[in-house]
């Protein structure tokens, strides 16, 4: 059984980046319908049952066609969302010097280069999706709520969500706002940490 983690901070700890209103909606109802509608697609596959989020969306072609779309869409959505509230931290935090930063640095030129990258992409992404940082530096999208993983078999080290549930209630239809003040709540650390150069 998938089950809705817990928040890593207070709704409204992200403010005024993202207000506690989209968090709390976000949170309680957009992850929580992914989290029962993978679990209602589960109940036809048993033997699936121990399965992590994760193994499912890495082995969709394991999964029994009359689910995969589902586990695609909802199990992809449950882990999207859980690793995004790991991505970010109330104030944000600094991306220290070490082999996550001077190796940024070395593939984009310089770290403004690389925010300036990530956002062209997340903005320039058509419907609904997600920006990722992958473990090799790049940056890449998905749609809808496919990861990384199902393709190339790694998490991202970093992931924004561009669906506008993310932002629309604070940005309306600017995007590349969003964007801009996302930055200000991302968890560098954390994403250092799951960097292994
Ligand atoms: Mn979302």
């Amino acid at each position: 059984m998938a089950e809705l983690p817990t928040l890593p901070y207070a709704y409204d700890a992200l403010e005024p980046v993202i207000s506690e209103q989209i968090m709390k909606l976000h949170h309680q109802k957009h992850h929580q319908a992914y989290v029962d509608k993978l679990n209602a697609a589960l109940e036809q596959a048993p033997n699936l049952a121990d399965k992590s989020v994760e193994w499912l969306v890495k082995h969709l072609d394991e999964v029994p066609e009359s689910i995969r779309p589902a586990v695609r869409n909802q199990g992809g959505g449950h882990l999207n969302h859980s690793f995004f509230w790991q991505c970010m931290t109330p104030g944000g935090s600094v991306l220290e010097d070490g082999a996550l930063k001077s190796d940024l640095e070395a593939k984009y030129g310089s770290l403004d280069e690389f925010y300036e990258q990530f956002t062209t992409n997340a903005t320039a992404l058509f419907g609904s999706g997600w920006c990722w940082l992958m473990p090799d530096l790049s940056t890449v999208t998905t749609s809808n709520q496919d990861n990384p993983l199902t393709e190339t078999g790694t998490m991202p080290i970093l992931g924004l969500d561009v669906w506008e549930h993310a932002y629309y209630l604070d940005y309306l239809n600017k995007r590349d706002e969003y964007i801009s003040k996302w930055w200000q709540v991302v968890d560098w650390a954390a994403a250092a940490t799951r960097y292994k150069g």
